[in-house]
């Protein structure tokens, strides 16, 4: 048997070896830096900066009716959009908008977590945690015509995947 002294595990490192270390710094620099400074570059990437506190049943209520008044209508501009998550479907399923118009949209859940992912043809993506008990409010300006899908992006249970609402976006 031979027995290998301590020493013997440390080499220095290698030509490709600190080519690989070096690569490796070279990206994680790189990742690091367009994170951050994409949150500046693109507006679209903000967080929600304002939160209510909200009981979960009451905002239930309270996007039944937004969804009541609203149905196949457009909303108005300077109405607080009112969506609700709860299991297994938004409410309401549809919402009608104008472009070019900046809308106050609050989401909440009415019993679990529930996940609200935007998506649109062409890549937007909002993505919100949706809280029971707290309603976050984000600012949105539809910049042109289209639909929007929102799903739920949290696995919330056996229908998870039939939470699927829309944003119609129509022209201002
Ligand atoms: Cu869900």
């Amino acid at each position: 048997m031979v027995l290998r002294p301590r020493e013997d595990w440390f080499k220095p490192f290698i030509r490709e070896e600190r080519l690989w270390v070096a690569t490796a710094f070279v990206i994680a620099f790189i990742m690091g830096f367009t994170t951050v400074s994409w949150s500046f570059v693109d507006p679209r990437h903000q967080v929600p900066t304002e939160a209510y506190e909200v009981s979960p049943e009451e905002w239930v209520k309270r996007a039944q009716e937004f969804a009541e008044k609203y149905s196949g209508k457009v909303v108005p501009e300077g109405t607080e959009v009112v969506i609700a998550g709860v299991q297994f479907s938004w409410i309401p399923q549809e919402i009608k908008l104008k472009a070019g118009v900046e809308y106050r949209i609050a989401v909440s859940s009415g019993d679990v977590i529930h996940g609200f992912s935007l998506i649109g043809d062409d890549g937007t993506v909002y993505n919100l945690m949706v809280m029971p008990g707290m309603a976050y409010v984000m600012k949105i300006k539809f910049d042109k015509p289209g639909v929007y899908e929102i799903r739920c992006n949290e696995y919330c249970g056996v229908g998870h995947q039939f939470m699927v609402g829309r944003i119609v976006v129509v022209e201002g």
